[in-house]
């Protein structure tokens, strides 16, 4: 057997008159314990009204735009008598006098009336703005039934257009929404969308040998793929006119013979870059995980991309600011014999600011490195060539080496790459200013 009793607004923290902006069941819906019957919304906070107890909703006292107070009626509910009380209502007498009118459909409460806590939305700031995809600190307003709905349907609540009072988001709303992402064409993921390679049996046109890729080509290649496809690169290429820098390194063998060092033109690139980097510290930086600040760094670890037969590897020359060309040229040819002989540890590899990649010793005239993530520029470095360059009135041989900048576009514009270009050509054409 059945009982009907009055589900009324409860305790709802002294607001009177409050508007419901939602209807969530109706006649002949079946409710649980807790399940949400209607929302309110006040200036302040809106909140949703959940049934004390499960039954079926009889008939409704409310709709909606109504305004309710506390002990107004919502609903009857049918329950199926147990015998006990349930333990989540709290159930009360009839009230002798009628639960407080409702400015619209006021029905007198004769049957038990059962209240409920009401469930705060949200906090409503003054004036609501429109959930707009442009505007994405726009906090879309959605009762938590219609917030349920959409997370159900993995919809982002913030991308829907809402057409409920002062901008909050209903079902409808929703489903529209869904319905139009649904049956919008389909677009290629970010210009990604590049069909599998094929896989090729090319035995079928010769022999063939496999050779499986090292461990270290394993790794730089997903960091590359991942640094190149998720930086935007600008690769600006400049000529550094080296002849009297050559001059000098030649001038320095028998010294460093003395010390069993060879001086290569590395160790100078590495202080002229130096010098371009306190010149230009956004070159020695990255990009904070939020994409919103730019860390400088005031220390100066200079990768160099050292050729290995197992692929390749960039450990940092640390501190290269305090190091002179000799000790710079010692500690290259350490990292250059422990990489090769797979003895560098990983802390060693870490933390560089800027990489040198120098394929001069080998050849090219140009190539477009890939920056070396987290850090937001790379210098390639191509072989010098002797040839004639016209200065003063006339040609004149000069040995000019190419060099090759990538730069992370977000963070440097291609006129700071320009300037940091020139200023290193500068540096390299004469080494006196690397110490001004
Ligand atoms: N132009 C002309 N000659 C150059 C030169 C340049 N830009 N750079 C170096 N040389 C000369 C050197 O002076 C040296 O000459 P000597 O034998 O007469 O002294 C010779 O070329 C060989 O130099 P090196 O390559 O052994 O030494 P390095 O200091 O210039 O470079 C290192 C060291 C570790 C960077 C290098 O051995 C190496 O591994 N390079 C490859 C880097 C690489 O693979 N980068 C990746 C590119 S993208 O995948």
């Amino acid at each position: 057997m059945s009982i009907e009793k009055i589900i009324t607004v409860p305790d709802i923290g002294g607001f009177k008159d409050v508007a419901i902006i939602e209807v969530l069941v109706k006649p002949g819906d079946t409710v649980t314990a807790e399940e949400s019957l209607i929302t309110l919304e006040s200036d302040k906070a809106a909140m949703e009204i959940p049934c004390p107890v499960s039954g079926t909703v009889k008939s409704m006292n409310v709709k909606l735009g109504d305004k309710v107070s506390q002990g107004s009626a919502i609903l009857t509910l049918l329950m199926e008598e147990s015998g006990g009380q349930p333990a989540e209502a709290k159930l009360s007498e009839a009230p002798s006098q009628p639960a407080p009118a409702l400015d619209t459909a006021h029905q007198p409460a004769t049957q038990p009336v059962l209240t409920a806590q009401p469930v705060p939305v949200t906090s409503l700031p003054l004036a609501m703005p429109e959930a707009s995809p442009e505007d994405p600190s726009a906090k879309p307003h959605a009762s938590p039934s219609v917030r349920r709905f959409a997370r159900e349907l993995g919809a982002d609540l913030a991308r829907v257009k809402a057409s409920g009072p002062k901008g909050r988001v209903l079902k409808e709303d929703v489903q529209n929404y869904v319905k139009s992402r649904m049956q919008a064409p389909e677009r290629p993921a970010l210009g990604l969308n590049v069909p599998d390679a094929s896989e090729v049996d090319f035995s079928q046109f010769g022999p063939i040998e496999s050779r499986p890729l090292s461990r270290i080509q394993k790794l730089s290649g997903a960091n590359l793929h991942r640094n190149w496809v998720t930086i935007p690169h600008v690769t600006l290429y400049e000529e550094a006119d080296i002849t009297d820098l050559e001059t000098f390194r030649v001038s320095l063998k028998a010294e460093a013979d003395k010390q069993n060092l060879r001086v290569t033109l590395l160790p100078f690139l590495v202080k002229a870059v130096v010098a371009a980097l306190k010149a230009f510290p956004s070159f020695n930086a990255s990009l904070a995980a939020n994409g919103e600040e730019l860390i400088l760094k005031n220390y100066y670890h200079i990768g160099v991309a050292i050729d290995t037969p197992d692929g390749l590897v960039v450990p940092p020359l640390r501190n290269a600011d305090t190091k002179g060309v000799f000790d710079l040229a010692k500690e290259l040819a350490d990292l250059g014999e422990r990489a090769r002989g797979k003895k560098l540890r990983i802390p060693e590899l870490q933390g560089g600011t800027f990489t040198i990649s120098s394929l001069g010793g080998i050849g090219g005239t140009g190539f477009t490195p890939i920056i070396n993530a987290p850090e937001v520029a790379i210098l390639g470095v191509s072989k010098a060539q002797t040839r004639a360059v016209y200065r003063d009135g006339q040609f004149v041989p000069r040995l000019m080496l190419p060099l090759s900048l990538s730069f992370d576009h977000r963070v440097i514009d291609g006129a700071g790459a320009a300037r940091f270009c020139a200023y290193l050509a500068q540096a390299l054409g004469d080494m006196r200013r690397v110490l001004l």
